[in-house]
């Protein structure tokens, strides 16, 4: 097993962060959140998957501890409704914004700095191969520019049976690769792609966040513990390149939006952040209104319909 590199929070320097970045594509930084702005999500995250079912009763729901005849995973019905609610907290939202990572994005990317607003939460129930994320690159999810950087964060201690994520090295080089949706509810790399590049992967701790380019190939491993593997992951892009406006709106048919994701929140100062910056959409509002009357075909149609509506 190759080690994921690393650098210690304390050692941070533009040099240490952005040589490995370039040359391999990631880099795992040690210790950068303070474990107490970590625990403070998870405790938000495990109060709704035990009210839910999730988790065994006779545990403490931070050991996570899953019930296995609630196992479930995107796209199943049940796990869309839990996820809404995870997707609606507020804390959830607040990690992205945390001031550790926000200086260190801004050593990466500049100081025009753009969270994207919509953080991933994974919430992977154990041994069920079926809900593990297949090797990919997130460019192929994301669109826009290429140069945008996912922070992978998990909310606990993330030894190897707990399934973190792996990451192919150097992978970032081979440009885009071409994934395969046939019968896929989520696109991947087939294992016969080329790829050049070894796997690495490390016990990650909470605390600890792992970050890498949008070409680099990645993928969850197995979970193969007795506990839910909780996560999140977030990504950032300098605001002048081009941003695919998807990453602002929810395209889908769920009757998503920012109003109910942010009708229990306390604070305004997470609302509609990015309405501030000057962004350069990709496509720009005036295409997708094109779009939404031109694309083929007609669900192509819709998605960008909801999308320009969202955005105004
Ligand atoms: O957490 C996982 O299993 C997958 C995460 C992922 O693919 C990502 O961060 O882009």
């Amino acid at each position: 097993m190759k080690p994921l590199c690393e650098v210690q929070a304390r050692d941070l320097t533009s040099r240490s962060l952005r040589t490995p970045l370039r040359s391999k594509g990631y880099v795992l930084i040690r210790g950068l959140l303070p474990q107490k702005d970590v625990r403070q999500v998870l405790v938000e995250i495990t109060r709704i998957l035990s009210a839910t079912g999730w988790l065994l009763p006779d545990h403490d729901p931070l050991d996570r501890v899953a019930n296995m005849s609630s196992a479930c995973g995107d796209p199943d019905p049940e796990f869309k409704r839990t996820y809404q609610e995870v997707f609606n907290l507020a804390e959830f939202h607040a990690l992205p914004h945390h001031a550790e990572l926000q200086r260190v994005m801004k050593m990466i990317v500049g100081d025009r700095l753009l969270i994207h607003p919509k953080p991933i939460g994974r919430l992977i129930f154990p041994n069920c191969e079926r809900l593990r994320v297949h090797a990919h690159q997130d460019y192929r999810f994301m669109g826009g520019d290429p140069e945008c950087f996912t922070v992978w964060i998990p909310l606990h201690e993330c030894p190897i049976e707990v399934g973190p994520l792996q990451i192919m090295e150097g992978s970032h080089r081979a440009g885009i690769i071409a994934h395969d949706d046939e019968g896929l509810h989520v696109p991947e790399i087939k294992a016969s792609a080329p790829a050049e590049g070894e796997w690495a992967e490390s016990a990650i701790h909470a605390g600890d966040v792992l970050i890498f380019h949008s070409l680099t190939v990645h993928a969850g491993m197995p979970n193969l513990s007795k506990q839910m593997r909780i996560s999140l992951d977030c990504r950032f892009q300098d605001y002048a390149r081009a941003l695919n406006p998807a990453n602002l709106a929810f395209a889908g048919e769920s009757g998503k939006s920012w109003e109910k994701t942010y009708s229990g929140w306390h604070s305004d100062d997470l609302k509609y952040y990015w309405k501030r910056l000057p962004l350069k959409l990709k496509p720009s509002k005036s295409e997708l209104k094109e779009l939404s009357a031109s694309a083929e075909p007609a669900a192509m149609r819709e998605r960008y319909a909801r999308i320009f509506n969202q955005l105004n």
